[in-house]
Protein backbone atom coordinates (compact mmCIF):
# COMPACT_ATOMS: atom_id res chain seq x y z
CA UNK A 1 0.00 0.00 0.00
CA UNK A 2 1.36 3.78 -0.74
CA UNK A 3 1.63 5.68 1.94
CA UNK A 4 -1.43 6.07 4.07
CA UNK A 5 -1.59 9.78 4.42
CA UNK A 6 -1.64 10.05 1.09
CA UNK A 7 -4.33 7.97 -0.23
CA UNK A 8 -6.65 9.43 2.33
CA UNK A 9 -5.82 13.05 1.41
CA UNK A 10 -7.04 12.10 -2.37
CA UNK A 11 -9.69 9.86 -2.00
CA UNK A 12 -13.10 11.52 -2.47
CA UNK A 13 -15.50 8.46 -2.72
CA UNK A 14 -15.74 6.06 -0.32
CA UNK A 15 -18.13 3.01 -0.46
CA UNK A 16 -19.12 0.59 1.70
CA UNK A 17 -19.99 -2.88 0.49
CA UNK A 18 -22.42 -4.21 3.26
CA UNK A 19 -22.92 -8.17 2.14
CA UNK A 20 -26.64 -8.13 3.50
CA UNK A 21 -27.73 -4.81 1.70
CA UNK A 22 -26.40 -5.79 -1.55
CA UNK A 23 -28.78 -6.73 -4.18
CA UNK A 24 -26.61 -7.88 -6.22
CA UNK A 25 -25.85 -11.39 -6.51
CA UNK A 26 -22.22 -10.80 -7.89
CA UNK A 27 -20.56 -9.15 -5.00
CA UNK A 28 -17.13 -9.58 -6.95
CA UNK A 29 -18.57 -7.54 -10.10
CA UNK A 30 -19.86 -5.30 -7.73
CA UNK A 31 -16.40 -4.17 -6.38
CA UNK A 32 -14.85 -3.84 -9.41
CA UNK A 33 -17.31 -1.79 -11.42
CA UNK A 34 -17.37 0.58 -8.26
CA UNK A 35 -13.57 0.77 -8.29
CA UNK A 36 -14.17 1.20 -12.24
CA UNK A 37 -16.87 3.84 -11.74
CA UNK A 38 -14.15 6.02 -9.55
CA UNK A 39 -13.99 4.81 -6.06
CA UNK A 40 -10.63 5.01 -4.04
CA UNK A 41 -11.39 3.17 -0.93
CA UNK A 42 -13.80 0.25 -0.42
CA UNK A 43 -15.21 -1.33 2.82
CA UNK A 44 -16.49 -4.70 3.70
CA UNK A 45 -18.94 -4.48 6.23
CA UNK A 46 -20.70 -7.80 6.98
CA UNK A 47 -22.91 -7.95 9.97
CA UNK A 48 -24.38 -11.44 9.23
CA UNK A 49 -21.64 -14.32 7.94
CA UNK A 50 -20.04 -17.12 9.85
CA UNK A 51 -16.49 -16.50 10.70
CA UNK A 52 -15.28 -18.92 8.00
CA UNK A 53 -17.74 -17.30 5.29
CA UNK A 54 -16.78 -13.66 6.63
CA UNK A 55 -12.93 -14.75 5.79
CA UNK A 56 -13.56 -16.51 2.52
CA UNK A 57 -15.73 -13.48 1.27
CA UNK A 58 -12.64 -10.47 1.88
CA UNK A 59 -9.96 -12.73 0.67
CA UNK A 60 -12.19 -12.50 -2.95
CA UNK A 61 -12.83 -8.98 -2.43
CA UNK A 62 -9.12 -8.19 -1.91
CA UNK A 63 -8.12 -10.12 -4.95
CA UNK A 64 -9.96 -7.80 -6.64
CA UNK A 65 -9.03 -4.40 -4.63
CA UNK A 66 -5.12 -5.36 -4.32
CA UNK A 67 -5.25 -5.79 -8.38
CA UNK A 68 -6.56 -2.42 -8.51
CA UNK A 69 -4.51 -0.91 -6.02
CA UNK A 70 -7.57 0.59 -3.76
CA UNK A 71 -7.33 -0.19 0.06
CA UNK A 72 -9.70 -2.54 1.61
CA UNK A 73 -10.99 -1.35 4.55
CA UNK A 74 -12.56 -4.07 6.80
CA UNK A 75 -15.43 -3.02 9.21
CA UNK A 76 -15.52 -4.38 12.60
CA UNK A 77 -13.05 -7.08 12.38
CA UNK A 78 -9.80 -6.49 13.15
CA UNK A 79 -8.87 -10.06 13.30
CA UNK A 80 -9.83 -10.48 9.65
CA UNK A 81 -8.08 -7.28 8.71
CA UNK A 82 -4.92 -8.76 9.99
CA UNK A 83 -5.05 -12.09 8.88
CA UNK A 84 -6.17 -11.27 5.25
CA UNK A 85 -3.31 -7.66 5.31
CA UNK A 86 -6.38 -5.27 4.55
CA UNK A 87 -5.26 -1.75 4.27
CA UNK A 88 -7.16 -0.84 7.49
CA UNK A 89 -10.48 -1.11 9.67
CA UNK A 90 -13.64 0.57 10.37
CA UNK A 91 -14.79 0.70 14.13
CA UNK A 92 -17.68 1.97 16.19
CA UNK A 93 -18.36 2.59 19.52
CA UNK A 94 -19.03 -1.49 20.35
CA UNK A 95 -16.03 -2.65 18.47
CA UNK A 96 -12.28 -2.92 19.44
CA UNK A 97 -11.02 0.45 20.76
CA UNK A 98 -8.67 1.74 18.07
CA UNK A 99 -5.72 2.25 20.58
CA UNK A 100 -6.31 -1.32 20.87
CA UNK A 101 -6.87 -1.95 17.58
CA UNK A 102 -3.24 -0.37 16.27
CA UNK A 103 -1.60 -2.82 18.71
CA UNK A 104 -2.85 -5.68 16.56
CA UNK A 105 -2.73 -3.73 13.07
CA UNK A 106 0.59 -1.45 13.12
CA UNK A 107 1.19 1.56 12.31
CA UNK A 108 0.82 1.86 8.62
CA UNK A 109 -2.49 0.22 8.38
CA UNK A 110 -5.68 2.82 8.37
CA UNK A 111 -7.92 2.94 11.61
CA UNK A 112 -11.31 4.76 10.67
CA UNK A 113 -13.84 5.52 13.94
CA UNK A 114 -17.54 6.88 13.30
CA UNK A 115 -17.84 9.70 15.41
CA UNK A 116 -21.12 11.84 15.61
CA UNK A 117 -19.90 15.05 17.05
CA UNK A 118 -17.25 17.37 17.49
CA UNK A 119 -15.74 16.16 20.99
CA UNK A 120 -15.78 13.22 20.03
CA UNK A 121 -14.13 13.63 16.79
CA UNK A 122 -11.24 15.59 18.54
CA UNK A 123 -10.95 13.04 21.17
CA UNK A 124 -10.47 9.89 18.08
CA UNK A 125 -8.28 12.41 16.58
CA UNK A 126 -5.90 12.46 18.87
CA UNK A 127 -6.05 9.20 19.84
CA UNK A 128 -5.16 8.53 16.57
CA UNK A 129 -7.64 8.03 14.42
CA UNK A 130 -6.43 7.92 10.37
CA UNK A 131 -9.96 9.13 9.49
CA UNK A 132 -13.63 9.63 10.60
CA UNK A 133 -16.67 8.80 9.51
CA UNK A 134 -19.09 11.32 10.45
CA UNK A 135 -23.14 10.74 10.58
CA UNK A 136 -26.18 10.14 10.04
CA UNK A 137 -25.71 13.20 7.97
CA UNK A 138 -29.03 12.56 6.37
CA UNK A 139 -31.84 9.62 6.92
CA UNK A 140 -30.60 6.27 5.93
CA UNK A 141 -32.25 2.89 5.82
CA UNK A 142 -28.68 1.20 6.09
CA UNK A 143 -28.16 0.90 9.72
CA UNK A 144 -30.26 1.94 12.93
CA UNK A 145 -28.96 5.07 14.29
CA UNK A 146 -30.17 8.26 16.27
CA UNK A 147 -30.69 11.87 15.05
CA UNK A 148 -29.59 12.86 12.29
CA UNK A 149 -26.35 15.26 12.70
CA UNK A 150 -26.93 17.83 9.74
CA UNK A 151 -24.96 19.36 7.29
CA UNK A 152 -23.65 22.27 9.61
CA UNK A 153 -22.52 19.92 12.09
CA UNK A 154 -20.28 18.77 9.09
CA UNK A 155 -18.60 22.07 8.30
CA UNK A 156 -17.81 22.38 12.11
CA UNK A 157 -16.32 18.88 12.75
CA UNK A 158 -14.65 19.59 8.84
CA UNK A 159 -13.40 22.75 9.58
CA UNK A 160 -11.58 21.96 13.09
CA UNK A 161 -10.05 18.72 12.41
CA UNK A 162 -6.69 18.13 10.64
CA UNK A 163 -7.64 14.11 9.57
CA UNK A 164 -9.60 13.59 6.37
CA UNK A 165 -13.63 13.59 7.61
CA UNK A 166 -15.78 11.41 5.11
CA UNK A 167 -19.66 12.36 6.01
CA UNK A 168 -22.11 9.26 5.79
CA UNK A 169 -25.87 8.61 6.31
CA UNK A 170 -28.48 9.35 2.80
CA UNK A 171 -25.90 10.97 0.77
CA UNK A 172 -27.05 10.02 -2.77
CA UNK A 173 -26.22 12.25 -6.11
CA UNK A 174 -29.90 14.37 -5.28
CA UNK A 175 -28.16 15.91 -1.63
CA UNK A 176 -24.65 15.59 -2.07
CA UNK A 177 -24.83 19.04 -3.51
CA UNK A 178 -25.77 20.38 0.56
CA UNK A 179 -21.82 19.12 1.47
CA UNK A 180 -20.18 20.04 -2.04
CA UNK A 181 -21.35 23.74 -1.28
CA UNK A 182 -20.15 23.75 2.20
CA UNK A 183 -17.02 22.85 0.74
CA UNK A 184 -17.06 19.29 1.16
CA UNK A 185 -14.93 17.11 -0.83
CA UNK A 186 -15.14 13.36 0.25
CA UNK A 187 -18.21 11.36 1.06
CA UNK A 188 -18.42 7.90 2.24
CA UNK A 189 -21.78 6.20 1.05
CA UNK A 190 -23.47 3.28 0.32
CA UNK A 191 -26.98 2.41 -0.78
CA UNK A 192 -26.77 4.92 -3.19
CA UNK A 193 -23.79 3.20 -5.22
CA UNK A 194 -24.17 -0.38 -3.94
CA UNK A 195 -28.31 -0.74 -4.59
CA UNK A 196 -28.08 1.30 -7.53
CA UNK A 197 -29.45 -0.84 -10.47
CA UNK A 198 -25.76 0.61 -12.09
CA UNK A 199 -23.18 0.26 -9.55
CA UNK A 200 -20.41 1.51 -11.71
CA UNK A 201 -22.76 4.76 -13.04
CA UNK A 202 -23.68 5.98 -9.58
CA UNK A 203 -20.20 5.87 -8.39
CA UNK A 204 -18.87 7.99 -11.58
CA UNK A 205 -21.92 10.58 -10.78
CA UNK A 206 -21.28 11.38 -7.68
CA UNK A 207 -17.52 11.42 -8.26
CA UNK A 208 -18.36 13.79 -11.02
CA UNK A 209 -20.15 15.93 -8.25
CA UNK A 210 -16.92 15.73 -5.79
CA UNK A 211 -14.73 16.71 -8.20
CA UNK A 212 -16.57 19.93 -8.87
CA UNK A 213 -15.87 21.52 -5.82
N1 LIG B 1 -22.76 4.78 9.58
C1 LIG B 1 -23.45 5.92 9.75
S1 LIG B 1 -24.73 6.03 8.64
C2 LIG B 1 -24.29 4.56 7.91
C3 LIG B 1 -23.19 4.01 8.56
C4 LIG B 1 -22.54 2.74 8.22
C5 LIG B 1 -25.02 3.97 6.77
C6 LIG B 1 -24.70 4.63 5.48
O1 LIG B 1 -25.43 4.04 4.48
P1 LIG B 1 -26.19 4.86 3.35
O2 LIG B 1 -26.93 3.79 2.60
O3 LIG B 1 -25.16 5.54 2.50
O4 LIG B 1 -27.12 5.80 4.06
MG1 LIG C 1 -18.77 -1.52 13.96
Amino acid sequence: MKNKKEILRKAKLYVIVDKDICPHKNIEKVVSDIIKGGAQMIQYRDKSSSDKDFLKNTLRIKKITSSRKIPLIINDRVDIAKLIDAEGVHLGEDDLPPDFARRILGKNKMIGVTIRNLKQAKAEEKKGADYLGLGPVFHTTSKKTEKIIGVSLVKEVQNKIKIPVFPIGGINVENIEKLTQIGCTRVCVLSAVLCSKNPLKAAENLLHKLTQV
